[in-house]
């Protein structure tokens, strides 16, 4: 049942128009130029934190692209700014969410940032405790296979959710949760898809000290679901797992357990000192083999992304940042009479 590094017989993104191919490209670099905004306002101490998804674009934005965007259920973790991004949430709703300001769009500014919820794109609402999201992602995959089954949704209908994505590191992967939504979405053949995104650090504890195999997704024979690991610095390549994934999840056949592998460009967030845990030589090696110029080198090679269409996007990138920070620094706190708004008891 499980294929562990699994071979590609179709690559469904060369049917990808150069339209698509581009979009993908400006969700890539507008998360980055976003996200290094978010750190010149830390250490200018304009803003409290900021955990980064540096590094992961080309899983994130792979990924969203494959599914129903803002239909399918996403249950994303703390690094999702570019899934997030590609999935409708904008540089200035995360800017509000950097302020803390009034009209921030996950919490009404009560969460820490990147605690990503939007409803209107079916983005879960996260907690902090790791891990949390996969059995609630589980649920949401068992709450469509429930309804498929008792002629609730039609399978075919594009506008409904048909499967439920969710995203955790790998030493997330230590926790019960973890286990507890695969072994769920195993048994009940969930259309559930888990990206592990595998950047080899949790925090300052390196792999090594949190599984006794070298790949995550050799454990997906153990929840009986399909596993495959794949480069998650190969924005196509994670495109194309997915999109297999996709229609297993669509067509009934079950979950799926992905691991990208892929580096984080920066600290754990800006509140730790990578210097403390990882060789600089590392760092620098992975720094030359950045997602998004690996993906804008292959864009560049067929044609399709010239110089001048990179500096339009590169302008276009820094006008929406400067505005969406310009907008949530302008913006107001919330009302102290909002204190007690929304809370459960
Ligand atoms: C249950 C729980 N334990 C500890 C933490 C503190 N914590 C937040 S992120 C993190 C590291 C997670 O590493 P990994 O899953 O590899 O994801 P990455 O940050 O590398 O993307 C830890 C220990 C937490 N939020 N929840
Ligand atoms: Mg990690």
């Amino acid at each position: 049942m499980t294929a562990l590094t699994k071979t590609q017989l179709s690559r469904p993104s060369a049917q990808l128009s150069a339209e698509t191919l581009l979009e993908m490209y400006w969700y890539m670099l507008l998360a980055r130029r976003t996200d290094e905004r978010a750190w010149v306002l830390h250490r200018q101490g304009k803003i409290a934190f900021h955990i980064s998804g540096m590094g992961h674009e080309a899983t994130q934005v792979g990924a969203a692209f494959a599914i129903n965007r803002g239909v399918d259920y996403v249950a994303p973790y703390y690094r999702d700014l570019a899934l997030c991004m590609a999935i409708g949430i904008t540089p200035r709703d995360f800017m509000l969410s950097l302020f803390g300001k009034a009209g921030e769009v996950t919490s009404k500014a009560r969460q820490m940032p990147s605690h990503w919820s939007s409803k209107p794109h079916h983005i879960l609402s996260a907690s902090s405790p790791v891990a949390t999201q996969v059995p609630q992602a589980a649920g949401m995959a068992f709450a469509i296979k429930y309804k498929r089954e008792n002629g609730l949704i039609d399978p075919n209908d594009t506008s409904q959710p048909r499967l439920a994505l969710t995203c955790l590191g790998e030493g997330s992967t230590s926790q019960g949760e973890w286990h507890e939504g695969m072994n769920w979405a195993g048994v009940h053949k969930l259309p559930f898809i888990c990206i592990v995104q595998n950047n080899n650090y949790a925090i300052s504890v390196p792999i090594e000290h949190q599984m006794a195999v070298s790949h995550v997704a050799e454990r997906a024979v153990a929840y009986g679901v399909q596993g495959v690991t794949v480069d998650g610095t190969d924005v196509l390549a994670v495109y194309d797992v997915m999109r297999d994934a996709v229609q297993r999840a669509y067509s009934g056949e079950g979950a799926t357990l992905i691991e990208a592998k892929c580096y984080r460009l920066t600290p754990h967030s800006s509140d730790d000192d990578d210097r403390t845990y990882r060789p600089r030589e590392e760092v620098e090696e992975a720094k030359r083999a950045d997602p998004i110029l690996r993906y804008e080198r292959y864009l560049s090679e067929r044609g399709i992304l010239t110089d001048a269409l990179k500096q339009e996007y590169e302008q276009r990138a820094r006008k929406i940042v400067d505005e969406a920070q310009r907008y949530a620094e302008s913006a107001p706190y919330p009302e102290e009479s909002s204190l007690y708004e929304d809370i459960y008891a």
